[in-house]
């Protein structure tokens, strides 16, 4: 089994410190956040940009300068979202491309997110995954329901995504799949056999996925985007904190942690 791949998922769009008071949101704060889970254990940081007051944005100069400030205080892999916010248009949502990172999210279908809809039509797919393909970016392409396999397969066929595709099972997002055992493994079993996965586990979901992608030989995404807990009721204290705990259940399951380098190799990212 390879080493397991810890993605910190930072910030998000949806998550406000009235509820986690801990969240990072100036291009320093992400910075900082991104290093102290680099410190112990994770090797991609999946960033979303806010404005200062909080508000989510797009716009290619905050991400320009969380990147550069991520690349001053250490390696790991900078993974920009074209996700944005429900509310964010197709032409605000890609932006971050335009920085040619070595990865950025792309999302193969449109779901209920909450009480909003998520939108991927196959219009945003293709824009998407033609722009990374055009700039050397590799997707991570997010899968929020099963169809989006299969989305994300007719992009192979099209010759606008490349296997093995890197995929992030996203589960338990209200409206979307669910996030119990038979859905990961339901999932896991619909993807080509070369390629690999990491799994989102959303809230209560997140550890219980987490732990069966260690032991499954996938990959794992933790962070405040996605759980703001580190158990019932207690807020965690930091996105490191999260990051920690799944090293340290990796290790004691005896699976070692990828470094961002390892973690390009496993990926096929070139740097
Ligand atoms: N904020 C969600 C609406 C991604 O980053 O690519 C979309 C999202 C997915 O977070
Ligand atoms: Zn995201």
């Amino acid at each position: 089994m390879e080493k397991l791949i810890i993605t910190a998922c930072l910030t998000g769009a949806e998550v406000t410190r009235d509820v986690q008071p801990n969240l990072p949101i100036t291009p320093e704060e992400i910075a900082d956040a991104a290093y102290e889970a680099w410190k112990v254990g994770a090797s991609i940081a999946h960033i979303h940009a806010r404005k200062p007051d909080g508000t989510p944005t797009q716009d290619v100069e905050v991400y320009r300068e969380i990147k550069k400030k991520i690349e001053e205080r250490c390696d790991i892999i900078f993974q920009p979202s074209t996700g944005g916010a429900v509310w964010h248009s197709k032409e605000e949502r890609v932006q971050p491309v335009q920085l040619m990172p070595e990865m950025a999210s792309l999302s193969t279908g449109t779901c209920n997110f909450g009480n909003d809809v998520f939108m991927n039509s196959e219009e945003y797919m293709e824009t998407f995954a033609k722009i990374m393909k055009e700039k050397g970016v590799k997707p991570e392409v997010e899968i929020f329901e099963k169809g989006m396999i299969d989305n994300a397969m007719k992009l192979v066929k099209k010759g606008l995504l490349t296997l093995p595709i890197h995929f992030d099972f996203v589960l338990g997002v209200p409206g979307a799949m669910p996030g119990e055992a038979r859905d990961l493994m339901y999932l896991v079993s619909s993807i080509p056999q070369d390629c690999t996965w990491t799994v989102a586990g959303i809230g209560r979901y997140e550890l219980p996925l987490a732990v069966m992608a260690i032991v499954m030989g996938g990959h794992v995404r933790v962070g405040f985007e996605d759980n703001i807990y580190y158990s019932k009721g207690v807020v965690a204290d930091s996105n490191a904190q999260l990051v920690e705990r799944i090293a340290r259940i990796s290790r004691e399951c005896g699976r070692e942690v990828a470094s961002p380098a390892e973690a390009r190799r496993i990926l096929g990212l070139t740097k």
